[in-house]
């Protein structure tokens, strides 16, 4: 897992949202954070050596060289090319290593920017139509519906066909990865959940079933599905 770097009352913080880290510890896994530091990238390679499974959480936009996309760098959120390093020679490494991967969020894009796809820089002005994926005023009560691919991992944990789940987003998948298999749509058509059947374990969830825990109890049974693929390796 690796960090987010902040501006805070004109400091810059280094910050992570911890329900995962409780999440994860609940179940018997102890994260380890990967920070945002210059430093990183030395010491990267001899961690990498020994780690059982990925998480990739929330955070800025991407850099649209990633996707092979010419785009004002300007007009990105939360631009930071040193996250976008080392989460992916994180993200590189799991995968060629077949370790269990999960990412939320900014997480399943890098996820869908590893196995080639592309991503909407705004999906607001972009899709036509578009459901609000993002509430500016209040990210934590916002709800849109997806609807459920049978057959798939998250149909598996949820056991229903739509969920309203909360989401705050303003990129998305564009075009979807080589590999990757959708479970999960808003009504827009926007791709909100992915895995990849050929990988030990892999799944991206544009939504945050971590902020809307007592809703549903597949929202749990998507981190037992991770840490038991991460324990069992
Ligand atoms: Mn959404």
């Amino acid at each position: 897992m690796v960090s987010r770097r902040l501006i805070r009352k004109n400091k810059t913080i280094d910050w992570f949202s911890e329900i995962y880290l409780q999440l994860l510890a609940e179940r018997g896994v102890m994260p380890i954070i990967v920070p945002i530091a210059e430093a990183t990238k030395g010491i990267l390679d001899e961690y990498l050596k020994d780690y059982d499974g990925m998480l990739m959480m929330e955070g800025g936009d991407i850099d649209p060289q990633y996707y092979h996309e010419n785009y004002d760098l300007t007009k990105l959120d939360e631009y930071d090319p040193l996250k976008d390093e080392i989460e992916i020679t994180c993200l590189r490494h799991a995968f060629a290593a077949n370790k269990p991967i999960l990412g939320f969020c900014r997480g399943v894009q890098l996820i869908n920017v590893l196995h080639g796809g592309k991503i909407y820089n705004d999906v607001h002005l972009e899709i036509p139509n578009p459901v609000l994926h993002i509430n500016y005023e209040n990210y934590d009560s916002h709800r849109h519906k997806v609807i459920l691919e049978e057959g798939t991992p998250l149909f598996e944990w949820y056991g229903q066909k739509e969920l309203m789940v909360n989401t705050y987003h303003h990129q998305g998948i564009k075009v979807l990865g080589k590999g990757l298999i959708p479970m999960a749509h808003a009504e827009d058509g926007l791709i909100e959940g992915v895995y990849n059947p050929a990988h030990s374990f892999l799944v991206g969830l544009q939504f945050h079933p971590e902020r809307m825990l007592s809703e549903y109890k597949g929202n749990q049974k998507v981190f037992d599905a991770f840490t038991d693929a991460v324990k069992h390796r």
